[in-house]
Parts: structure tokens; C-alpha cells; sequence
């Protein structure tokens, strides 16, 4: 029955050569997203999952960037906001034919590739891996050489959209002091409240910093040199780093099945391990957080973000006890037997909002790649416990976005293509 309600979401979401997340909130193609989806569909419609990965790379930058949006030149303009008039990307010198936005989101592909690879390991398989393959290393070498505005070996997100988890309270610090006036939104169209309550989604002040942010960008032709001394949001993500990290694995894993040598990946594999420790772990808190470069400063906020290093196969064993303590607490709840998945925010925490996005409801998306790290570090009773959780969570309420962390209300878009993804990976 699930499976089936799982494959049906899919199937509805399918678009000509990739899977939008919702039909009504976000009717193009969002780079992670289709990670994620290509993960499920390897289970069903192994066919698709090479298709929805190479539609995607397709619309890779010269200088190798992966857009977090691709935008559907058959949709009407003002089918989302931003569309493509907004980001005008074709101002920058390295932009693809395509329509799309200019920043990225967590490099999750490479990982997502080799699971693909490993359930179908077909001759279609193995000639899309060879596709592939540059373009997945073009991707870690824009994050590795454009991107490492502190010098220290991790890239660092230019946009809260980029770290994937919009408006999480981790961002509030860096958000406050990026000049905007909410009353600019009054210039613009929001898709998302014409489709979702607006009490669920980012504020109007969040929007007019997103649109602040991105004009900063834009200003300057999406360019990559001199971020430092110009642009108004400059951090380091746990998250995206840790799965940078995951992807040298997996490109390590790729590499001798197209000819390619697989010593230099875990090199940089190990580099970007060494640099997460080293740049983002707190010693004093035990947790890992992410930086502001602006400030130079760890940012305080405890989210989910800082339980993704557990992904990396080789996080030190201190800072893997570290994680699983952090997951175990009372901010998180991970238990061999728990009733909920993991929330996008401390439950502690007086800023914990049940019901708003990325500020404390639970994501599938995260909890799959938290059990995925508990599954590499041998915690396989919290792994299962957790995996549990998240079935009961769909089988509750359905392929929803996102969920009410207490109750397991379904919210957001009720037919989510990363949702359904996941599920039929936990399934199998
Ligand atoms: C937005 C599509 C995207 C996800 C992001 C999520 C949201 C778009 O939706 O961003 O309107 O803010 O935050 O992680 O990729 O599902």
C-alpha cells in the first residue's frame, strides 16, 4: 500500500525528464531534490533516475556549477518566485543555454549516483556513470576551488537557499545584520503563501534578505572572486560539507568503474573530514555548527544541520560519540524505539516552532541521511529505530513535504517527490 502510494507520487511528479518536488509549490527541477528522487526511482524506474540526474547536469555551469533550480521553459512566467527574469543569469559569463538559478544546494548527486549504480548496476547504468562521472568532479572542484572563501579546505554557502534548509534558525544570526526592508516583497509575487499557510513558510523580512542576498550576487555577474570582501552572506555548513566529504567517497567508489583513479578523491575526502573537524566542531559543546565568515564566529543555534558529519564514513570516532549524544538528547529524541523522527531544530530551544519549515518540523530528506550515518558507524539499533519513525510518519499522513514533529501532521505539499523517494529506499 505505501509502496504503491510512494510510486504513484513519483509517477504524478514525473516531468518530460525530471521530477518536480510538488506539482503546486514547486513546479521546476530543484538540484537535491532530484538526488534524492533518483534514489527511489533506482528501486522502480531505474530508467528515470539516470534521466532525472543527467537532466539536471545538463544545466551544470561551465565553471561547474550545479543550479539549485532548473526552470521548466514550458511553465508560464510567474509559475514560481523567483522565476528566471529574477535571476537573469545569462549575466554571468559561464551560464548554461538553460534556464536556471545561479547558486547551488548540498552536493548530494555523487552519493545519490552510486546508490543508483549499486541497485541497477546495468550496462545503462554504467554508460550514464561514465557521463557522469566529469561532471560530478566538476561539481566538487567548483566547491573546493570558488567556494573556499575562508582558506580552510570547506566551502561556504552564499545563500541560506543554499545550505537547503532556508530559513533555519542556524541562519538567523547571519540573516539579521543583511540589510532588506520587507516592504520590497511588495514588488514581487510569493508562489509559496498562494499555496501553503503563511504561519508555515519564511516572513516576508526572510524573503526581502533572500532577494537582498541574491542581488548582491546578481550585482556582480554570480562571480566567485572577492566574495569575501562584498558579499553579505558568507558561511560554512556543516551539512553541505559533509556531504562534499560523502561525495569523494562515492566519487572514489565511481572512479575505477570508468578508468578514473580513486586516490585522489579519498584524499580530498579525508581533507574535507580534517577541515569539518578542525573548522566546525566545538570542543566546549560537543557539537559541530556552522561559521560565519563574516564574524569568524561559530554560530550558536543547535539545529539538525549539526548531526549531518555523521555521514562521513571517516568521522573520528570523539566526534562520532559526539553526534550520536547530540541525536540522543532531549533536543533531538533519537531512540532505538521512538514514536518521532528527528526535528530541524532543537526542541529545547525557545525559537523551536513546531510548524514552520525548516525551524522544527521533521524532513524525511535529513532523518534518511542521519540513519544513513548511523548505519556507517554501526549503530544499526538507532538506525532501525529511527527508520521506523519515519515509515509511521508516511503511513500516517502521507508523501508530505514536511511534519509536525509531536503530532506527525502532514504539512506543506501533501504529494512530495523526495518523501516518496525516500520511503521506497527505506522500504526496500
Ligand atoms: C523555497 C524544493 C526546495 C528544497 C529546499 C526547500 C525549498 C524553496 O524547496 O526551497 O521556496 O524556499 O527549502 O530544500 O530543495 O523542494
Amino acid at each position: 500500500m505505501l509502496r504503491r502510494l510512494a510510486v504513484a507520487t513519483l509517477d504524478a511528479n514525473w516531468e518530460h525528464d525530471h521530477t518536480v518536488p510538488s506539482r503546486t509549490l514547486y513546479p521546476h527541477q530543484w538540484s537535491w531534490d532530484s538526488a534524492f528522487v533518483a534514489v527511489g526511482l533506482a528501486h522502480v524506474r531505474p530508467e528515470r533516475a539516470w534521466r532525472e540526474l543527467e537532466s539536471l547536469f545538463r544545466a551544470q555551469w561551465a565553471d561547474g556549477r550545479v543550479p539549485h533550480i532548473v526552470f521548466n521553459p514550458r511553465l508560464p512566467v510567474g509559475a514560481y518566485f523567483p522565476g528566471p527574469e529574477f535571476w537573469a543569469s545569462e549575466r554571468a559569463a559561464d551560464a548554461p543555454a538553460a534556464l536556471t538559478s545561479a547558486i547551488v544546494q548540498p552536493p548530494v548527486h555523487a552519493l545519490a549516483a552510486w546508490l543508483a549504480y549499486l541497485r541497477v548496476p546495468s550496462d545503462a547504468a554504467h554508460a550514464a556513470l561514465r557521463r557522469l562521472y566529469p561532471r560530478l568532479v566538476a561539481q566538487q572542484r567548483y566547491l573546493a576551488t570558488r567556494r573556499d572563501v575562508g582558506g580552510g579546505g570547506l566551502a561556504c554557502v552564499v545563500h541560506p537557499w543554499e545550505s537547503g534548509l532556508d530559513n533555519s534558525p542556524a541562519w538567523d544570526k547571519p540573516m539579521a545584520v543583511v540589510p532588506a526592508d520587507a516592504a520590497v516583497m511588495r514588488a514581487y509575487r510569493r508562489h509559496d503563501t498562494a499555496h501553503a499557510p503563511a504561519a508555515h513558510r519564511p516572513t516576508d523580512l526572510d524573503y526581502a534578505r533572500y532577494v537582498a542576498i541574491v542581488a548582491s550576487y546578481r550585482d556582480a555577474a554570480y562571480r566567485d572572486d572577492d566574495l569575501a570582501g562584498r558579499h553579505p552572506f558568507l558561511v560554512e555548513c556543516p551539512l553541505f560539507n559533509a556531504a562534499a566529504g560523502v561525495a569523494e567517497h562515492a566519487l572514489a567508489r565511481i572512479a575505477p568503474l570508468v578508468g578514473a583513479d580513486p586516490g585522489p578523491h579519498r584524499e580530498r575526502a579525508a581533507r574535507i573530514t580534517d577541515a569539518l573537524v578542525r573548522r566546525l566542531y566545538d570542543p566546549a559543546t560537543r557539537t559541530f555548527q556552522p561559521r560565519d565568515l563574516r564574524t569568524g564566529r561559530l554560530l550558536p543555534a543547535r539545529t539538525v544541520l549539526g548531526l549531518a558529519p555523521l555521514i562521513l564514513p571517516d568521522l573520528p570516532a570523539p566526534q562520532v560519540e559526539a553526534v550520536v549524544a547530540e541525536a540522543r538528547s532531549a533536543r533531538f529524541g533519537l531512540a532505538a524505539r521512538m514514536d518521532r523522527p528527528l526535528p530541524s531544530h532543537d526542541r529545547t530551544a525557545p525559537d523551536f516552532e513546531p510548524l514552520r519549515y525548516w525551524r522544527g518540523p521533521s524532513w524525511m530528506n535529513i532523518n534518511w541521511l542521519v540513519r544513513r550515518g548511523l548505519l556507517t558507524h554501526g549503530r544499526a539499533d538507532l538506525a532501525a529505530g529511527l527508520a521506523r519513525s519515519m515509515v509511521g510518519l508516511v503511513a500516517g499522513a502521507g508523501c508530505h513535504e514536511y511534519f509536525h514533529p509531536d503530532t506527525g501532521a502532514g504539512l506543506g505539499s501533501p504529494a512530495f517527490g523526495w518523501t516518496a523517494a525516500l520511503l521506497l529506499d527505506l522500504l526496500a
